[in-house]
């Protein structure tokens, strides 16, 4: 356990920190560049990780294979964990009352998001309200895309995943497939996406964007702040983007992630998933940890503005994704993050001399400047 802690250090200091749309993703330099290497080869001959995983390889190509601190090694492979401790779920239907509305469930709620935040980072939500239809276009553009040939998906390939002027954008830099673009009102370039995804990402990221300001007003009421105020306070999840994964099966997946280990610099990640398969692991009391997507269920993950915001009374969950032998994993991570440059602090009323303040006030700009250039 010490060894895995002290692995973990080496880790994120010997990392480059490389932005995925939704945060930090450490991926070495090196390894982006065999990745690269590999699939340019062949003269143009380029293979996404979908034909990779049809040709039925018996070994991963080695430019998919993590140095060996990276890996998951077989105990934290979907077929072998069995860890029985998982991320809370909370029932999150008396947020959908009149704002202000007497009765024990919504502060049974609250008590229940604050206890997710504190202890895990993470929470499944169900009764979230979110339009079954809207889901369901959701799932069906993102099979539709995924089920393009690669000339197709290839058009939206781009080398360089720092490159703020690729939107939308195809990426691989794990074992996955991975679509992203920023929020909706971007119609100057998400004119891009092929027409069948437009109406349903529109329709879906509406959705959410609902959804994600009761969660908003509900961890910051969670955190002491005034009802009226943390309606206002819904500058926390102003800006969005989104990412499309399709995770294949893997040949080897004790020796690959789908999603390198990161922490997402948003204020909080709302992600739908195919269910029953897993793939998410999340560090909890230095242990990864399964999650397994209930029916139904949206997940949220804490990111680092909302660890900011509370002083580090809440968390920004460290997750990765690990992948499975035989099954495909979609999932779809919409990120609510504030105006990249807007500097957030801790709220003043979690700060006193018990409590000095962690975290300097400082904007997404100022701390990540590559990975802002997406949502800006
Ligand atoms: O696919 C998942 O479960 C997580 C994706 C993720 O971590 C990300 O997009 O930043």
């Amino acid at each position: 356990m010490l060894e895995d802690i002290r692995k973990t250090k080496i880790t994120l200091k010997s990392m480059v920190r490389f932005p995925t749309a939704g945060g930090k993703e450490h991926v070495e330099e090196g390894k982006v560049a065999q990745l690269h290497a590999f699939f340019r080869k062949e003269g143009g001959a380029k293979e996404l990780v979908q034909e990779l995983a049809r040709r039925g390889l018996q070994r991963l190509p080695p430019a998919y294979v993590l140095p060996a601190f990276q890996q998951p090694g077989l105990s934290h492979s979907l077929t072998q964990s069995s860890s029985a401790v998982r991320p809370p779920t909370v029932d999150v239907a008396s947020l959908h009352e009149a704002a202000g509305a007497k009765g024990g469930s919504r502060s049974a709620c609250l008590a229940a998001v604050s206890r997710a935040c504190q202890e895990w980072g993470i929470m499944q939500v169900v009764n979230h309200g979110v339009a079954q239809g809207a889901i369901r276009e959701m799932w069906a553009a993102a099979q539709r895309f995924f089920e393009l040939p690669s000339e197709a998906r290839l058009r939206f390939y781009e080398a360089d995943p720092r490159n703020p002027a690729a939107v939308p954008h195809y990426t691989t830099l794990g074992w996955r497939e991975t679509l992203r673009f920023r929020g909706l009102w971007d119609a100057a370039t998400n004119h891009q996406l092929p027409a069948f995804c437009r109406e349903p990402i529109q329709h879906y990221q509406a959705e959410m964007t609902k959804l994600a300001l009761k969660i908003n007003a509900a961890m910051m009421e969670s955190l002491g702040v005034s009802l009226g105020n943390a309606q206002s306070m819904a500058c926390n999840v102003s800006k969005t983007g989104v990412s499309i994964h399709l995770y294949p099966p893997c040949p080897e997946p004790s020796l690959a992630l789908g999603v390198g280990d990161h922490k997402d610099i948003t204020s909080f990640t709302i992600l739908l998933e195919t269910e029953q398969v897993g793939g998410l692991q999340v560090l909890h009391n230095g242990q990864w940890v399964n999650h397994m997507a209930e029916k139904g269920a949206l997940t949220i993950l804490l990111g680092d503005q909302m660890e900011r915001l509370s002083n580090g009374k809440y968390h920004s969950v460290r997750h990765r994704v690990v992948t499975h032998p035989s099954k495909s994993r979609t999932s779809i991570a919409t990120f609510f993050l504030p105006p990249i440059y807007s500097k957030i602090q801790p709220l003043p009323h979690l700060v006193d001399s018990f409590h000095p303040p962690l975290y300097q006030k400082s904007s997404i700009a100022d701390t990540l400047p590559l990975a802002s250039n997406w949502f800006n």
